[in-house]
């Protein structure tokens, strides 16, 4: 028996150079099985699928860039008071951008109409930052001084600290706005903040990644221990402001 040896992959027929047009054609060419030519229909595919590809990266740096704002404005603060103060209450950042797959699984979900401009309207945590604090005090510390900078305005703010969710999840959600200046026009693009502390951090991976290795059916034994964990890490929060406070006033 004779094995027809295998097509090149679409990826290896162009050389890594070779522009995005000629990338897309040979993609096409190859998807669609119409030999050495390529249809004026197909070429017009290319074409809108180019369109797409780059209204969806205009409309994902944006985000980028009013990530980029906030960062600049946490690490500032974060310099200052390293500089200036015995404790920073900013223990580590970490910044996301939500991925298009991740996008469209929330569009789907909340049935969201597929168009950018519902999308911008309607899901406000595509940049996300997440500000870990050593105590609980320094979340609404950090809340504070970032939402009062002038050009900062918040829109929806949801405190998991004062009303943990069920699951014992606690963290300070904010959406805020912050302006992106870009080349012909400001644009005011929505951040998520999560402002939490390293113990309700801890806790909140722990927790996700036990959710997604058990794709979100966990056995109640184990939701159980979670929540017992949540109420040890708020005891625990509870007990550092303490120690602080009176070391402190040892120090005063
Ligand atoms: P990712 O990848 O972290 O962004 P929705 O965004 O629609 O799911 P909602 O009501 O808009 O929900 O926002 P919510 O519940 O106030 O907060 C959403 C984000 O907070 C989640 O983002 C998580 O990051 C975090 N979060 C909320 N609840 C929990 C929880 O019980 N456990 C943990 N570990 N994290 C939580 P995403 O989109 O789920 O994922």
């Amino acid at each position: 028996m004779s094995v027809e040896p295998a097509p090149p992959a679409a990826a290896e027929l162009v050389p890594p150079t070779a522009p995005a047009s000629e990338v897309l054609r040979e993609l096409f060419t190859g998807l669609l099985g119409s030999g050495d030519e390529v249809s004026p229909r197909e070429d017009e595919l290319a074409a809108q699928l180019r369109e797409l590809q780059l209204g969806m990266t205009r409309f994902r740096m944006r985000y980028k860039f009013a990530l980029d704002e906030v960062t600049t404005k946490i690490s500032i603060l974060r310099e200052e008071f390293e500089q200036t103060h015995d404790h920073s209450p900013i223990e580590h950042v970490r910044t996301r951008l939500k991925t298009t797959e991740s996008l469209f699984e929330k569009v789907a979900r909340i049935g969201c109409p597929p168009t950018l401009e519902d999308i911008e309207a309607q899901i406000q945590d595509i940049a996300g930052v997440r500000i870990v604090c050593p105590f609980a005090s320094d979340v609404y510390w950090i809340s504070d001084m970032l939402t009062g900078q002038p050009d900062v305005t918040v829109l929806e703010v949801e405190d998991y600290i004062a009303r943990p969710k069920a699951n014992g999840y606690r963290s300070l959600h904010l959406i805020v706005t912050v302006p992106v200046y870009l080349s012909d026009r400001t644009e005011h693009v929505p951040v998520e903040l999560q402002i939490r502390t390293i113990a309700m951090d801890f806790w909140a991976s722990v927790e996700h990644a036990i959710y997604y290795k058990y794709d979100g059916v966990v056995p109640t034994t184990l939701l159980d221990e979670l929540h017992h964990a949540a109420v040890t890490a708020a005891t625990l929060d509870q007990t550092m402001s303490q120690l602080r406070a009176e070391v402190r006033d040892l120090e005063s």
